[in-house]
């Protein structure tokens, strides 16, 4: 009886590490990606467009980064950006009108100085529709518009 009693109690317990492995494994971001707040991101090791920048997220089962709150873009700036990166922003739709790519409007922002200036009326800049954070600037004021074709690296974002 008290063999039974056992085994039974082994088995349960290889049951539920089981569950805890499988619960732990869907919780962890992959190889390379890094983990904050619940939530992986990884940064581009190649520069490219926005578009193409975007396509590799959602190629990876991701999208590129959407922005919510001051600690992740606090996150971001101290552990991700080494250089100008792509988020997932623009106002190609509407000029002027920014929204976020999962269609949120924008309401936390943390434009440089000056910005969006759409080019400002250069030629030599285009239409600026495209956003991306700037590297070795302020924490709260370090996005800019340029035009979506430029080349610069990219930050994906998923939930694991
Ligand atoms: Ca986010
Ligand atoms: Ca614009
Ligand atoms: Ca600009």
């Amino acid at each position: 009886v008290i063999y039974a009693e056992c085994f039974g109690c082994v088995t349960s317990f290889l049951i539920f590490s089981v569950f805890c492995l499988m619960y732990l494994t869907e919780k962890m971001c992959p190889a390379g990606w890094v983990n904050f707040n619940n939530t992986c991101y990884l940064l581009s090791t190649e520069s490219d467009s926005w578009d193409k920048g975007r396509q590799d997220c959602r190629d990876r089962g991701a999208d590129l980064v959407v922005i919510d709150s001051y600690k992740e873009e606090e996150f971001l700036c101290k552990f991700i950006i080494k250089q100008d990166t792509w988020i997932g922003l623009n106002d190609r739709d509407n000029e002027g009108n920014w929204k976020w790519i999962d269609g949120a409007p924008l309401i936390l922002a943390y434009w440089m100085r000056g910005q969006p200036d759409s080019g400002n009326g250069n030629p030599q800049w285009g239409e600026e529709d495209c956003a991306h954070l700037q590297a070795h600037m302020k924490t709260d004021q370090n996005w800019n518009d340029v035009r979506c074709d430029a080349s610069k690296q990219w930050i994906c974002e998923k939930v694991p």
